[in-house]
C-alpha cells in the first residue's frame, strides 16, 4: 500500500511504435484504473534492448513512450511514471531473483520460444531472462495488480512463484501481484494474419496500426485487414480476421458483442471495416492532438522524467534493500 492505496505496476517496451494492441490491452486500462490505485508506469527499455535496438531511435522512442502515456490520460503527476533504465535497482533484484529462478520453469516460457524462433539467429541470455527482469519490476514496488495483454500472463504467473519461493525462503518480503486483462481486446491480433498477435516489431506494416497513424493510412490498414470470404459479421472465433476487428470496434466504442453485433447487422465488409476505421480514428484524436502539444515541451518532460525517476528509487530501494539483507550482503556498517 501506498497513501492507502493498492498498488499497481505495468510497462511497454519502446521498441518500435506503439499499437492500438499495447493502447486496447495495456494503456486504456491503466487510464480507467489510475484513480482508485497508486500506479507506476514504467517505459522498460532494459527489456528492449533484450532484441537488438538501434541506440538513438531507442533514446528517441523512451520519451515518445512516456509522452504517449501523458497523451492518452495517464496523470504524470498522481501516477509515477519513469524510464526502468534510470532506476538501477530493477537490475539489481533482477540478478539476485536469477538466483532463486530454476531453468526448468524458464523454458517453458511460451514468448522466449516465439520470439527466439522469429529471430533465429544469436538469440540473447536477456531474452531469455526477460521474465525475471520483469519479476523485479513488479516485485520492486509490493504491486497488487499487474493489468497487461494476454501475452504477459505467463510471465505474471513465473513472477507470483518466484515471490512465493522467496517468500517461504525468508519471510513475507514481497506481495503476491495479479494479473490484471481487459474482458475484450486482451489479445489484438495482426491485421495481416489474425492468427498471430499485433506486435510494434512486426517487419508488416500493414499488420498494426500505430497510436501515431494519420486517419488515411488507418483507414487504409484497416481496409487492407484479412477477414474471410464469407459476409457476415459475427464475433466468433471460425472468423478470426472479423472477431479481430469487431475487438478493436468494442474496445473504442465501450460496446458489447451483442450491441456490436446488432450494428453490424445487414453491414457487408467494406462498411464495417469503414465503421472500425472511423471508431479508431476517433479514439485516437485526442491522443494525437495532446502527443504534438507534449512535442513542444521538452523541459516538462525531463522534469517529469526526474522527478519520478526519484520518486520510484525511494519505493524500490526499501524493497531491495530487504531482499539484500535477507540473502546476506553486507549493508553499510552492520557485521
Ligand atoms: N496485440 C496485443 N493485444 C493486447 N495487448 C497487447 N500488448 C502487446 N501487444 C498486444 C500488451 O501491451 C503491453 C506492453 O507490451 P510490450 O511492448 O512490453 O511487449 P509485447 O507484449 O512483446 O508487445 P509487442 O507490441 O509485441 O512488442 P514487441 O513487438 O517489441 O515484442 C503488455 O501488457 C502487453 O500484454
Amino acid at each position: 500500500m501506498i497513501n492507502d492505496k493498492k498498488i499497481i505496476f505495468s510497462g511497454i517496451q519502446p521498441s518500435g511504435n506503439l499499437t492500438i494492441g499495447n493502447y486496447i490491452g495495456a494503456i486504456k486500462n491503466w487510464v480507467e484504473l489510475q484513480n482508485d490505485y497508486q500506479s507506476l508506469f514504467c517505459v522498460v527499455d532494459m527489456h528492449a534492448i533484450t532484441v537488438k535496438q538501434e541506440p538513438a531511435t531507442l533514446r528517441k522512442k523512451s520519451r515518445e513512450v512516456l509522452k504517449l502515456y501523458i497523451a492518452s490520460g495517464l496523470d504524470p503527476e498522481k501516477n509515477i511514471m519513469f524510464i526502468q533504465s534510470q532506476v538501477p535497482a530493477h537490475a539489481e533484484l533482477g540478478w539476485i531473483l536469477n538466483c532463486y529462478t530454476y531453468m526448468g520453469e524458464m523454458n517453458r516460457m511460451t514468448q522466449f520460444k516465439e520470439k527466439s524462433t522469429k529471430q533465429n539467429i544469436n538469440t540473447t541470455v536477456g531474452l531469455f531472462d526477460y521474465p525475471v527482469l520483469m519479476a523485479a519490476d513488479i516485485l520492486l514496488y509490493q504491486t497488487d495488480l499487474v493489468p497487461i495483454g494476454e501475452d504477459q500472463k505467463q510471465h505474471v504467473e513465473i513472477t507470483r512463484d518466484i515471490a512465493e519461493r522467496f517468500n517461504n525462503l525468508y519471510s513475507e518480503i514481497f506481495t503476491i501481484p495479479e494479473a490484471y486483462m481487459p474482458k475484450f481486446g486482451a489479445r489484438i491480433m495482426s491485421l495481416q494474419d489474425p492468427t498471430k498477435k499485433m506486435s510494434k516489431s512486426d517487419d508488416d506494416e500493414n499488420s498494426y496500426i500505430t497510436l501515431l497513424d494519420d486517419p488515411a493510412k488507418i483507414e487504409r490498414k484497416l481496409k487492407r485487414a484479412v477477414t474471410d470470404s464469407d459476409t457476415e459479421v459475427r464475433y466468433t472465433k471460425e472468423k478470426p480476421g472479423i472477431k479481430n476487428l469487431l475487438d478493436i470496434y468494442m474496445s473504442c466504442t465501450n460496446t458489447t458483442v451483442t450491441q456490436a453485433e446488432n450494428r453490424f447487422k445487414n453491414c457487408g465488409y467494406g462498411e464495417f471495416k469503414q465503421e472500425v476505421a472511423d471508431a479508431v480514428i476517433h479514439t485516437l484524436k485526442p491522443i494525437q492532438d495532446r502527443f504534438r502539444e507534449l512535442d513542444n515541451d521538452k523541459d516538462y518532460l525531463d522534469r517529469i522524467l526526474k522527478q519520478n525517476a526519484e520518486r520510484a528509487s525511494e519505493i524500490a530501494n526499501r524493497t531491495l534493500a530487504k531482499v539484500k539483507k535477507k540473502v546476506g550482503f553486507v549493508i553499510g556498517e552492520n557485521k
